[in-house]
């Protein structure tokens, strides 16, 4: 386990010896980064994400000015505590990018200096990366993003969410999906469809819940009309596309801007 930039590594890190003793590995200084976890026939080199400075600091090396330099430098450090005998494994948390497979995508036009190059990885037999929370971030045979444990934005309501299981003998993954107690989902519909509970699984109606609204008329209090039916409700929007016939586009869209200021008034405010 690495600490991402989310985290608090000096807290996260806190009892590490602890749940060493448990067989949970945990790092989240870069310092210590360089020394494997040996597990059977494979070394895990655990490296929690870190900024630049520190690289500059721990390798003694002021060149080091980004990510991708300090990556080079830090794969290149822990190259030379490669056990010949055994597989090498990297657990990470940075940007990656480029392919190994394309040489239309190079390093500057798909990430900037911000980002490892992928091609940097190669010496490892297998990359497990946390970051980016779509586990299609990035299409490697050995680089791979596991992606969130769960949905942390609407824009990830159509992902599936889970852990990948890597066998070390043959380096073969396998991805393994996971259900969470309440999903989230984004839905588009009328407001009359969505209000009438018969038309949605329990499932459904008990998921974190986001919706576009394709009505065009004002409904009052419709949050907390919306919400007898999906008590998780996140929020709503109006649908720029909604069914107005007979209208030219440009002022379909003017109207519907103008409709859902109104709808935020009255469901804010009461303002009919
Ligand atoms: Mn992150």
């Amino acid at each position: 386990m690495v600490s991402g930039n989310h985290d608090s590594g000096v807290r996260l890190g806190t009892g590490q010896e602890w749940y060493a003793a448990t067989q949970l590995y945990m790092r989240t200084t870069l310092k210590d980064a360089f020394s494997p976890i040996v597990i059977d026939d494979t070394q895990f080199f655990l490296l929690p994400y870190f900024e630049p400075y520190e690289a500059r600091e721990v390798l003694g090396d002021p060149s080091l000015t980004n990510v991708n330099k300090a990556m080079q430098r830090i794969s290149k450090e822990m190259v030379q505590q490669f056990d010949p005998t055994k597989k090498h494994i990297l657990v990470g948390h940075f940007f990656a990018a480029g392919s190994a497979h394309s040489d239309s995508e190079t390093l500057v036009n798909v990430g900037g200096l911000d980002a490892v190059a992928v091609s940097d990885l190669q010496p490892f037999d297998y990359v497990a990366l946390g970051h980016l929370h779509n586990r299609h971030a990035l299409d490697d045979a050995k680089v791979q993003y596991a992606g969130s444990l769960l949905k942390f934005s609407v824009s990830e309501a159509a992902q599936e969410k889970g852990v990948y299981i890597i066998d070390t003998a043959t380096m073969q993954r396998r991805f393994v999906s996971l259900a969470p107690l309440h999903d989230l989902q984004h839905l588009t519909g009328s407001f009359a469809d969505f209000a009438d509970p018969t038309n949605f699984s329990e499932a459904e109606k008990e998921a974190y819940t986001a919706l576009t609204l394709t009505d065009v008329e004002v409904i009052p209090n419709v949050m907390a009309k919306l919400r007898q039916v999906f008590p998780r409700l996140i929020g709503w929007i109006a649908s720029a596309r909604g069914p107005r016939e007979g209208r030219p586009d440009e002022r379909q869209a003017g109207a519907d801007a103008a409709a859902r200021r109104v709808l935020f008034a009255s469901d804010r405010c009461g303002v009919k």
